[in-house]
Protein backbone atom coordinates (compact mmCIF):
# COMPACT_ATOMS: atom_id res chain seq x y z
CA UNK A 1 0.00 0.00 0.00
CA UNK A 2 1.34 3.71 -0.74
CA UNK A 3 2.40 5.55 1.96
CA UNK A 4 -0.49 8.22 3.41
CA UNK A 5 -0.58 11.12 5.92
CA UNK A 6 -2.83 10.74 8.83
CA UNK A 7 -3.84 14.43 9.98
CA UNK A 8 -5.39 14.38 13.44
CA UNK A 9 -6.53 16.21 16.61
CA UNK A 10 -7.41 14.23 19.74
CA UNK A 11 -10.03 15.36 22.00
CA UNK A 12 -11.10 14.62 25.97
CA UNK A 13 -14.79 13.28 25.22
CA UNK A 14 -17.72 13.06 28.18
CA UNK A 15 -21.37 12.25 27.91
CA UNK A 16 -21.96 15.14 26.15
CA UNK A 17 -19.06 14.99 23.37
CA UNK A 18 -20.45 11.67 22.56
CA UNK A 19 -24.16 12.56 22.50
CA UNK A 20 -22.61 14.86 19.75
CA UNK A 21 -20.83 13.02 17.85
CA UNK A 22 -24.16 10.62 18.13
CA UNK A 23 -26.40 13.07 16.78
CA UNK A 24 -23.76 13.80 13.58
CA UNK A 25 -22.19 10.91 13.04
CA UNK A 26 -22.90 7.20 11.95
CA UNK A 27 -21.35 4.24 14.78
CA UNK A 28 -19.33 2.05 12.02
CA UNK A 29 -18.10 -0.68 14.35
CA UNK A 30 -16.27 -1.38 17.35
CA UNK A 31 -12.93 -3.13 17.49
CA UNK A 32 -9.83 -3.92 20.41
CA UNK A 33 -6.54 -4.09 19.29
CA UNK A 34 -3.01 -4.80 21.01
CA UNK A 35 -0.16 -2.85 20.06
CA UNK A 36 3.61 -3.28 20.73
CA UNK A 37 5.96 -0.59 20.08
CA UNK A 38 9.59 -0.92 19.29
CA UNK A 39 12.70 0.97 19.61
CA UNK A 40 16.27 0.99 20.25
CA UNK A 41 17.82 1.22 23.98
CA UNK A 42 19.21 4.51 23.71
CA UNK A 43 15.76 5.82 21.69
CA UNK A 44 17.13 6.16 18.23
CA UNK A 45 13.83 6.20 16.96
CA UNK A 46 11.25 7.72 18.86
CA UNK A 47 14.11 10.47 19.59
CA UNK A 48 13.24 11.25 15.89
CA UNK A 49 9.84 11.38 16.54
CA UNK A 50 9.48 7.89 14.67
CA UNK A 51 7.14 5.34 15.76
CA UNK A 52 7.13 1.66 15.07
CA UNK A 53 4.36 -0.56 15.88
CA UNK A 54 3.14 -3.98 15.83
CA UNK A 55 -1.08 -4.40 15.64
CA UNK A 56 -2.53 -7.54 14.78
CA UNK A 57 0.59 -9.01 13.23
CA UNK A 58 1.31 -6.24 11.04
CA UNK A 59 3.74 -3.90 11.06
CA UNK A 60 3.62 0.51 10.76
CA UNK A 61 6.20 3.14 11.22
CA UNK A 62 4.48 6.47 11.42
CA UNK A 63 7.22 8.91 10.64
CA UNK A 64 6.89 13.15 10.80
CA UNK A 65 6.13 14.72 7.55
CA UNK A 66 8.28 17.90 8.62
CA UNK A 67 11.58 16.63 9.58
CA UNK A 68 12.63 19.50 11.93
CA UNK A 69 8.71 19.34 14.09
CA UNK A 70 10.16 20.41 17.25
CA UNK A 71 12.44 23.15 16.60
CA UNK A 72 10.08 24.14 13.81
CA UNK A 73 7.30 24.71 16.47
CA UNK A 74 9.16 25.31 19.26
CA UNK A 75 8.83 28.86 20.87
CA UNK A 76 5.14 29.43 18.22
CA UNK A 77 1.73 28.26 18.64
CA UNK A 78 1.54 24.38 18.29
CA UNK A 79 -1.12 22.99 16.05
CA UNK A 80 -3.59 21.38 17.27
CA UNK A 81 -3.04 18.80 14.54
CA UNK A 82 -0.35 16.60 14.22
CA UNK A 83 0.56 14.83 10.88
CA UNK A 84 2.39 11.59 10.63
CA UNK A 85 3.03 9.82 7.40
CA UNK A 86 2.18 6.19 7.44
CA UNK A 87 4.11 3.15 6.04
CA UNK A 88 2.62 -0.39 6.29
CA UNK A 89 4.96 -1.80 3.62
CA UNK A 90 7.38 -3.96 5.49
CA UNK A 91 10.59 -4.00 3.59
CA UNK A 92 9.80 0.23 3.42
CA UNK A 93 9.68 0.20 6.97
CA UNK A 94 13.11 -1.90 7.28
CA UNK A 95 14.69 0.63 5.14
CA UNK A 96 13.69 3.67 6.96
CA UNK A 97 14.09 1.93 9.93
CA UNK A 98 17.76 1.64 9.12
CA UNK A 99 18.29 5.38 7.40
CA UNK A 100 17.14 6.39 11.21
CA UNK A 101 19.21 3.68 13.24
CA UNK A 102 23.04 5.30 12.81
CA UNK A 103 24.78 2.20 13.43
CA UNK A 104 22.58 0.19 11.54
CA UNK A 105 23.54 1.22 8.27
CA UNK A 106 27.07 -0.56 7.79
CA UNK A 107 25.98 -4.46 8.74
CA UNK A 108 22.95 -4.71 7.38
CA UNK A 109 22.84 -2.87 4.06
CA UNK A 110 23.31 -5.19 1.43
CA UNK A 111 20.78 -7.99 3.46
CA UNK A 112 17.22 -8.95 2.21
CA UNK A 113 13.97 -7.20 3.81
CA UNK A 114 12.46 -9.02 6.70
CA UNK A 115 9.24 -10.90 6.26
CA UNK A 116 6.01 -11.50 8.55
CA UNK A 117 6.93 -14.13 9.52
CA UNK A 118 10.93 -13.48 11.02
CA UNK A 119 11.36 -10.74 13.40
CA UNK A 120 14.88 -11.41 13.72
CA UNK A 121 15.59 -8.11 12.01
CA UNK A 122 14.51 -6.59 15.45
CA UNK A 123 17.17 -7.91 17.66
CA UNK A 124 19.21 -7.66 14.48
CA UNK A 125 18.53 -3.64 14.76
CA UNK A 126 18.75 -3.75 18.79
CA UNK A 127 15.02 -3.50 19.05
CA UNK A 128 13.04 -3.73 21.97
CA UNK A 129 9.39 -3.31 22.72
CA UNK A 130 9.42 -0.64 25.20
CA UNK A 131 5.36 0.16 25.28
CA UNK A 132 2.47 -2.44 24.74
CA UNK A 133 -0.56 -2.02 25.71
CA UNK A 134 -4.97 -2.93 24.33
CA UNK A 135 -7.32 -0.35 23.08
CA UNK A 136 -11.36 -0.82 22.93
CA UNK A 137 -12.16 1.73 19.81
CA UNK A 138 -15.58 2.96 18.70
CA UNK A 139 -15.53 4.63 15.43
CA UNK A 140 -17.95 6.89 13.34
CA UNK A 141 -18.27 8.64 10.16
CA UNK A 142 -19.87 11.83 10.05
CA UNK A 143 -23.15 12.46 7.90
CA UNK A 144 -22.20 14.97 5.30
CA UNK A 145 -18.23 15.57 5.96
CA UNK A 146 -16.48 13.20 3.36
CA UNK A 147 -13.36 11.60 4.44
CA UNK A 148 -13.39 12.59 8.64
CA UNK A 149 -12.92 9.40 11.25
CA UNK A 150 -13.64 10.24 14.31
CA UNK A 151 -12.28 6.94 16.80
CA UNK A 152 -13.15 6.58 20.55
CA UNK A 153 -10.57 4.77 22.17
CA UNK A 154 -10.40 3.01 25.87
CA UNK A 155 -6.72 1.93 26.48
CA UNK A 156 -6.54 -0.82 29.13
CA UNK A 157 -4.07 1.29 31.57
CA UNK A 158 -7.23 3.59 31.80
CA UNK A 159 -7.06 6.52 29.57
CA UNK A 160 -9.41 7.45 27.15
CA UNK A 161 -9.30 9.50 24.47
CA UNK A 162 -10.83 10.68 21.10
CA UNK A 163 -9.75 11.54 17.86
CA UNK A 164 -10.97 13.24 14.83
CA UNK A 165 -9.06 11.80 11.33
CA UNK A 166 -8.16 12.64 8.13
CA UNK A 167 -6.20 10.18 5.74
CA UNK A 168 -4.24 11.86 2.81
CA UNK A 169 -2.74 10.39 0.27
CA UNK A 170 1.01 11.24 -0.09
CA UNK A 171 1.23 14.74 -1.71
CA UNK A 172 -2.06 15.72 -0.87
CA UNK A 173 -4.07 18.65 0.32
CA UNK A 174 -3.01 18.28 3.69
CA UNK A 175 -4.25 22.18 4.71
CA UNK A 176 -8.36 21.04 3.53
CA UNK A 177 -7.87 18.19 5.72
CA UNK A 178 -7.16 20.29 8.66
CA UNK A 179 -9.84 22.56 7.37
CA UNK A 180 -12.32 19.75 8.05
CA UNK A 181 -10.93 18.40 10.95
CA UNK A 182 -11.28 22.08 12.32
CA UNK A 183 -14.58 22.32 11.34
CA UNK A 184 -15.76 19.02 12.89
CA UNK A 185 -14.70 19.95 16.29
CA UNK A 186 -16.32 22.99 16.03
CA UNK A 187 -19.66 20.79 15.15
CA UNK A 188 -18.71 18.84 18.06
CA UNK A 189 -18.68 21.94 20.30
CA UNK A 190 -14.81 21.27 21.30
CA UNK A 191 -13.78 23.99 22.70
CA UNK A 192 -9.62 23.13 22.78
CA UNK A 193 -6.50 25.68 23.32
CA UNK A 194 -3.57 22.92 23.55
CA UNK A 195 -2.72 19.33 22.25
CA UNK A 196 -4.69 17.10 24.10
CA UNK A 197 -2.45 14.19 25.46
CA UNK A 198 -2.24 10.78 23.24
CA UNK A 199 -2.31 7.38 25.06
CA UNK A 200 1.82 6.94 24.56
CA UNK A 201 2.73 10.04 26.28
CA UNK A 202 0.16 9.09 29.39
CA UNK A 203 1.53 5.52 29.01
CA UNK A 204 4.73 7.07 28.74
CA UNK A 205 4.84 9.39 31.83
CA UNK A 206 3.82 6.59 33.93
CA UNK A 207 5.55 3.86 32.78
CA UNK A 208 8.63 4.68 31.14
CA UNK A 209 9.33 8.10 32.93
CA UNK A 210 12.89 8.07 31.89
CA UNK A 211 11.85 8.19 28.03
CA UNK A 212 8.90 10.44 28.94
CA UNK A 213 11.58 13.02 30.36
CA UNK A 214 13.69 12.90 27.43
CA UNK A 215 11.28 13.21 24.57
CA UNK A 216 10.19 15.88 26.57
CA UNK A 217 13.08 17.85 26.44
CA UNK A 218 13.90 16.47 22.87
CA UNK A 219 10.30 18.99 22.01
CA UNK A 220 9.17 15.21 20.23
CA UNK A 221 6.15 15.05 23.31
C1 LIG B 1 2.67 9.43 16.26
C2 LIG B 1 2.83 9.11 17.71
C3 LIG B 1 2.65 7.87 18.20
C4 LIG B 1 2.23 6.65 17.49
C5 LIG B 1 0.81 6.37 17.87
O1 LIG B 1 0.03 7.32 17.26
P1 LIG B 1 -1.44 7.66 17.75
O2 LIG B 1 -2.15 8.25 16.59
O3 LIG B 1 -1.38 8.48 18.97
O4 LIG B 1 -2.04 6.24 18.18
P2 LIG B 1 -3.35 5.52 17.66
O5 LIG B 1 -3.52 4.28 18.47
O6 LIG B 1 -4.50 6.47 17.72
O7 LIG B 1 -2.99 5.17 16.18
P3 LIG B 1 -3.96 5.01 14.89
O8 LIG B 1 -4.88 3.85 15.17
O9 LIG B 1 -4.70 6.31 14.73
O10 LIG B 1 -3.02 4.73 13.75
S1 LIG B 1 2.93 7.85 19.84
C6 LIG B 1 3.29 9.50 19.86
N1 LIG B 1 3.20 10.02 18.65
C7 LIG B 1 3.43 11.42 18.48
C8 LIG B 1 2.24 12.22 18.96
C9 LIG B 1 2.41 13.39 19.69
N2 LIG B 1 3.65 13.82 19.99
N3 LIG B 1 1.35 14.12 20.12
C10 LIG B 1 0.10 13.70 19.83
C11 LIG B 1 -1.08 14.50 20.30
N4 LIG B 1 -0.12 12.58 19.12
C12 LIG B 1 0.93 11.85 18.68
Amino acid sequence: MEPTVEVEQKFLFDSDTLKAIEDIGDCVGQKRFHDQYFDTPDFQLTLRDVWLRRRKQSWELKCPIDPVKGAAETGREQSLCTRYKEITNLPEIYQRVKEVIKDAREDCDADVPPSDEDDSWLSKLKLCCFAEFTTTRRSFTLKGEDGVKIDLDQADFGYHVGEIEVLVPEGGDIQSAQEKIRHTAQRLGLNQERRVEGKMTVYLKRYRPEQYAILLSAHVL
